[in-house]
């Protein structure tokens, strides 16, 4: 049997993380009111930062090929992206209380030359698992019918999440597994979009939502919940158990014995 000491050098020897479900990155796309009026993206807003979650200001989404670069300037007299419009979004599946707000509405421009386009989302999946991905979309009648959804560890192919997603002229959610990006430190989201037939045709995205967790599983040790294995946690044990609460009951049978005593301690050594 292990002495109070040596549990005790062994609670400040371990530390542990507990999994939480994450929320990893979030965009809703609800301030893209222009100084002049009206709506819409300054080109320098791209890549565009992760407006919430663990990963905001760092997670980004980028705009590839195309004429998605090119800029106009409003009767308001700001220079903005010409075909990226900030057209009204949805509260389908917006989080963190955003309202519908504004969208990631991208057109076919001059012709349609955005046909092939890419919208990249970039994040750092490295210390991630269980990985989720949604997001709301839709399109107008000239707009991409054709939007392949694959993801990529950096510039290498990983898997196609969404092979021919099917939108329709009223926003709808779409959700997938992306778990086979853990683990991966240069995670990306890409989608192409094909079939557009109009230079104002679009599709709309908003909510961009990525979840995840760190893959430890819970810690019942961690009777104090800081997400580390100390003398706190043993200190807590003792008043559960003095008090003759059964959150000490560690081997389940109802009661408080020697033996939870026991239990506690050596899943406390394991550590978590
Ligand atoms: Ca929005
Ligand atoms: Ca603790
Ligand atoms: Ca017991």
């Amino acid at each position: 049997m292990k002495t109070i000491a040596s549990i005790v050098a062994a609670a400040f020897a371990s530390v542990s993380a507990v999994a939480v479900a994450d929320d990893i990155a979030y965009w809703s796309f609800s301030n893209q009111g222009l100084p002049g009026g009206g709506f819409g993206f300054f080109a320098d807003e791209f890549p565009f930062a992760a407006e919430f979650g663990s990963q905001t200001g760092s997670a980004t989404i980028e705009l590839v090929g195309g004429i998605l670069d090119e800029t106009t300037v409003t009767t308001g007299g700001d220079e903005v992206l010409r075909w990226v419009q900030s057209f009204s979004g949805t509260d389908l599946g917006a989080q963190f209380g955003e309202p519908a707000g504004g969208s990631l509405a991208i057109q076919g421009g001059t012709d349609t030359l955005n046909n092939g386009s890419q919208i990249v989302i970039n994040f750092d999946a490295s210390s991630l698992e269980n990985l989720f991905f949604q997001f709301d979309a839709r399109n107008t009648s000239t707009g991409f019918q054709n939007i392949l959804i694959e993801l990529f560890n950096g510039g290498s192919f990983v898997s196609t999440v969404e092979p021919g997603l099917v939108l329709s002229t009223t926003f709808a959610s779409f959700a997938y597994d992306i778990s086979a990006l853990d683990g991966v430190a240069d995670a990306r989201i890409v989608f192409t979009l094909n079939g557009a037939t109009s230079a104002s045709g679009n599709i709309r995205t908003d909510n961009f939502y990525i979840q995840g967790d760190s893959g430890v599983e819970p810690c019942r040790v961690d009777l104090d919940g800081d997400g580390q294995l100390t003398v706190f946690d043993f200190l807590q044990f003792q008043n559960f158990f003095a008090a003759g609460d059964l959150r000490a009951d560690f081997d389940g049978d109802g009661q408080l014995t020697i033996f939870d005593f026991l239990v506690f301690q050596n899943e406390f050594a394991i550590g978590c």
